[in-house]
């Protein structure tokens, strides 16, 4: 049996860490759970803030107790010499495209607006605060369906940019964002969902 090399610190509802649960499957790395109620604060009590200083999960720890914060930073750790990341330089480079738009233009609109409607009270600032998303998160889904309207995934082959952009989008519709009027974005889902190994967003370990 499989030694356990990875601890990793999530909260079960993260996409970001869905996206390391994925990738762990795709790659059969078997890990060690530690839920941490973000919550209930979990997230910024000193045990945790020594493993992340920036308060937040994912986290993975390696045996040696070395731990690596950010989730497409841990994809691309894990993913680093397998059919995950591509060789070729401007690949690879395209994959890290695709990674930091979804940080800067897709996760901070479309998965803060799912943590909102899923896991606190609506009030007027947060109200607020959705519909200032709602632009934004469209315009990011925009950009992703003229991408797929050409390719089956964002770069050549199946890769950690599919698995960090899956992550939010496949529950976009939590956060308040239809994908009916998405037909690219639709097709690629169910081509990521068939890859083999693919896990969902409950499956732990
Ligand atoms: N850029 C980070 C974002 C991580 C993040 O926002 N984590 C949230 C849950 S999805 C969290 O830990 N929130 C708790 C807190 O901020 O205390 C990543 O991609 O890992």
């Amino acid at each position: 049996m499989a030694e356990n090399i990875y601890t990793l610190y999530d909260f079960p509802d993260s996409g970001n860490g869905y996206k390391v649960r994925l990738i762990l499957n795709h790659l059969h790395l078997p890990y060690r759970y530690r839920a941490v109620d973000i919550l209930a604060g979990e997230s910024r009590q000193a045990d945790f803030l020594a493993l992340n200083p920036n308060g937040k999960i994912p986290v993975l720890q390696l045996a040696d107790g070395r731990c690596l914060a950010e989730s497409n930073a841990i994809l691309w750790y894990l993913g680093e010499d397998t059919p995950l990341i591509p060789a070729d330089p401007w690949q690879r480079a395209s994959v890290l495209q695709w990674m930091f738009f979804e940080q800067y233009s897709h996760e901070p609109n479309i998965a803060t607006s799912r943590f909102i409607l899923k896991h606190t009270e609506v009030d007027e600032e947060r109200q607020r605060a959705l519909e200032q998303k709602r632009p934004a998160g469209y315009a990011a889904l925009d950009v992703m369906e003229r991408h797929l309207n050409n390719n089956t995934y964002f770069v050549t082959d199946f890769s950690i940019a599919d698995i960090a952009l899956f992550a939010y989008t496949h529950v976009a519709e939590e956060g308040g964002f239809s994908l009916a009027g998405y037909p690219g974005i639709q097709r690629w889902l169910a081509a990521v969902r068939s890859q083999p190994n693919h896990c969902s967003i409950d499956a732990i370990g």
